[in-house]
């Protein structure tokens, strides 16, 4: 397909999964509102529709729970074609019915593009009314997922991280005792092939987590102490800290002198703590469970978000550059969600081995702007040659190209439209 027609599918996608204000990221498997599903999509939106973009994350922050959380799923409507639904997440933090923990918080930076690429007028003053609803979240990150200050951020639950089904969560996630479930029946791999999702062991475990925090009737300083799954995730831990760094340029763009004294402390521990992620062996950040103190031993594609962090010193990018090279050479598209090399990497099943455009986009912008464009651009044409030949499928094998999961996906459209599609490559040379 030319790569017109295909950003004319990537607008209708987004504009079919469109539920009046927000998004799904995709039919069937996905009929909720996602929270860093959305904020991508808010990109994807911006090139057509800007005031539809704000809009996308605007109906996001409705969402935020008393104590400044920004849930991962929002339930507008009970859809029973969802497991686990509202009833099994039992929580009561905010004016919509949600699931109880967050997603890697995205949306500062996005906000950030948003007010750059400006064409409405409005953009600096939507953004001004988001700042307290930002600050609220960042802080609630701070508090609650790093509670004793180390500067890394911790994930509740493989949900939390976004990157659900990573072998970084195995082994702390073994160590979780499944109880307190009633039974139950997944909807997921009805939609979708058994094979490309995580097992069933897995989704005891998940729902156990749920189980123990409901007990605690999701109270985050509870949550923190008790929950049997914390585990400091470089992915959130780069997403936030590169957050951190947008939204201080928020504040200084809306003069707000003591918002931006704050964030620069909370850029600083970051800094510090990012250092703790370094498993100096392998050359790479990585996952540590805060419980045990054990450090994973593999790379996953959340390990080359460092750049996109503002973590370029020359070590940590050479590291990445052998790392990338050497993966580059065992697969045939970048970046696969965990090292080819290591004995956990599946190529389709989910975060085990898979490409997500969304990762790609925010890796690639990390190298160049660390100034190396030629591995930038090896990721963009890669996403480019996925989407064309597969489709917007919600993720792509590395070895064979094959779409994988969900198909009319939001954000592989959303991604496509921002940065992947040539159309754009070349507004942007
Ligand atoms: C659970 C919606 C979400 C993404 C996640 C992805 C997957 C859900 C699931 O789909 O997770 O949140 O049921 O597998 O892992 O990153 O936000 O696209």
């Amino acid at each position: 397909m030319a790569h017109t027609d295909l950003d004319q599918t990537a607008k209708t996608i987004l504009i079919e999964n469109d539920q009046g204000g927000y998004t799904i990221p995709t039919k069937g498997l996905y009929p909720y509102q996602w929270n860093w599903d959305s904020v991508f999509v808010a990109l994807g939106f911006a090139e057509f529709d800007q005031d539809r973009a704000w809009r996308e994350i605007e109906m996001l922050f409705q969402g935020q729970w008393r104590d400044g959380m920004v849930p991962h799923i929002l339930f507008r409507k009970d859809d029973p074609s969802y497991f686990p639904g509202p009833s099994v997440w039992g929580t009561d933090g905010g004016p919509i019915p949600s699931s109880g923990h967050s997603q890697p918080p995205v949306a500062a930076s996005i906000i950030l593009d948003l007010v750059k690429s400006d064409r409405t007028g409005k953009g600096l003053e939507r953004a001004a009314t988001l700042l307290p609803q930002l600050m609220a979240w960042h802080r609630w990150y701070l508090i609650y997922r790093d509670p004793k200050g180390k500067g890394v951020m911790a994930v509740i639950h493989p949900w939390e991280s976004g990157r659900d089904n990573l072998p970084d969560w195995d082994e702390a996630l073994r160590a979780v005792e499944v109880k307190d479930i009633a039974p139950y029946e997944r909807k997921d791999t009805s939609h979708v092939d058994p094979a490309m999702r995580p097992h069933k062991e897995d989704y005891d475990r998940y729902l156990s987590i749920v189980a123990a925090c409901r007990k605690v009737g999701w109270d985050p300083a509870k949550v923190a102490e008790t929950c049997p799954f914390f585990v400091a995730d470089p992915g959130i831990t780069f997403i936030f800290l590169r957050a951190n760094r947008d939204l201080l340029d928020l504040a200084e763009r809306l003069g707000k002198a003591e918002e931006a004294a704050e964030i620069r402390g909370w850029i600083g521990l970051m800094k510090a703590g990012a250092e703790t992620l370094w498993n100096a062996d392998l050359k790479a950040h990585v996952a540590v469970d805060q419980r045990s103190g054990q450090m994973t031993d593999g790379i996953s594609s959340a390990s080359f978000l460092a750049p996109y962090a503002g973590l370029r010193d020359a070590d940590t990018l050479g590291a990445l550059q052998d790392h990338f090279d050497r993966i580059a050479s065992k697969v045939r598209y970048m970046m696969p969600s965990y090292d080819p090399d290591h004995r956990c990497f599946e190529h389709l099943r989910y975060w085990r081995g898979p490409v997500w455009a969304m990762i790609n986009y925010m890796i690639a912008r990390g190298f160049a702007e660390a100034g190396d464009t030629a591995r930038a651009d090896r990721l963009r044409q890669d996403t480019a040659a996925l989407i064309q030949t597969s489709g917007f499928a919600e993720y792509f094998s590395p070895e064979t190209g094959a779409g994988a999961g969900g198909g009319s996906f939001s954000w592989t459209a959303a991604i496509w439209l921002t940065w992947a599609s040539p159309t754009h490559a070349q507004q942007a040379a």
